[in-house]
């Protein structure tokens, strides 16, 4: 990556097989590139004309890739082509995202997404923001997933109006949703068949619905639902004689 003029790099994510870049620089590799860039292995390009103020977290959704910014709105999506709002955004800075459930999660010194009230932490539903119950009670930092929970850092003492410093887990309850053993994607009871197979095929390839229950959909148990590896591992199953999705 010899001649990125970088001068920090905040946020790192990987999209359409590139290395992407957000930070506070307005070069990369000596071309211009506001905020954000990719790497592809050989050379620095811009995305489109970037964004307009500091990148402070990146991850992908929906096949989109996700900025979490200073800049207006705060927060903004690329398609490989051109740079979207997501709803009408936040009132103040994004700092870290993460996928949950199917849903983005923004965590950050905000207190509106979407135009409603969300106390440092909102959800992304692809078409409007909600809150996550009645949030913290000082900004967030830091968010992942870990063992079904969405997971929290950041500088707040209370969460959902309970004693919880500066770590706290959100748990949806349709996440204690496993039957038995995983791999039932389409919800009728039956694990792992073809009919699950057609649901995962078209959740990943044609933007189908997601499976009602993550755990379900984790059919590999590596803690990431319904992904290329979940597909690898039912098409192996179902037509290779492969190992058995494991107990929920
Ligand atoms: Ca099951
Ligand atoms: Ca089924
Ligand atoms: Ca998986």
């Amino acid at each position: 990556m010899a001649g990125g003029t970088f001068i920090s790099v905040y946020a790192l994510t990987v999209y359409d097989n590139q290395l992407i870049a957000g930070g506070d620089f307005t070069s990369a590799g000596g071309i211009s590139a506001n905020f954000v860039a990719s790497w592809d292995g050989t050379s620095w390009s811009a995305l489109g004309k970037g964004v307009n103020n500091w990148v402070f977290a990146l991850t992908v959704y929906n096949n989109q890739l996700i900025a979490g910014s200073a800049s207006a709105n705060y927060i903004a999506s690329w398609d490989g082509s051109s740079w979207s709002a997501l709803g009408t955004g936040m009132n103040f800075w994004v700092f870290a995202l993460t996928v949950y459930n199917n849903q983005l999660i923004a965590g950050g010194f905000f207190t509106t997404a979407g135009g409603v009230p969300a106390n440092y932490t909102a959800s992304w539903d692809g078409s409007s923001w909600s809150a996550l119950g009645s949030g913290l009670n000082a900004p967030v930092n830091a968010l992942t997933v870990y063992d079904y929970n969405l997971t929290v850092g950041g500088y707040f003492t209370i969460a959902g109006g309970k004693v919880s410093a500066y770590l706290a887990q959100w748990t949806e309850n349709s996440l204690a949703c496993c039957v038995g053993n995983r791999g039932d994607l389409n919800g009728d009871g039956d694990d792992a068949n073809i009919l699950d197979l057609t649901f995962l095929v078209d959740r990943i390839f044609r933007g189908g619905p997601p499976a009602e229950c993550d755990e379900e959909a984790d059919l590999n148990s590596d803690g990431t639902p319904a992904n290329i590896l979940d597909l690898t591992f039912l098409v192996d199953f179902i037509f290779r004689g492969g190992p058995a999705p494991g107990p929920c």
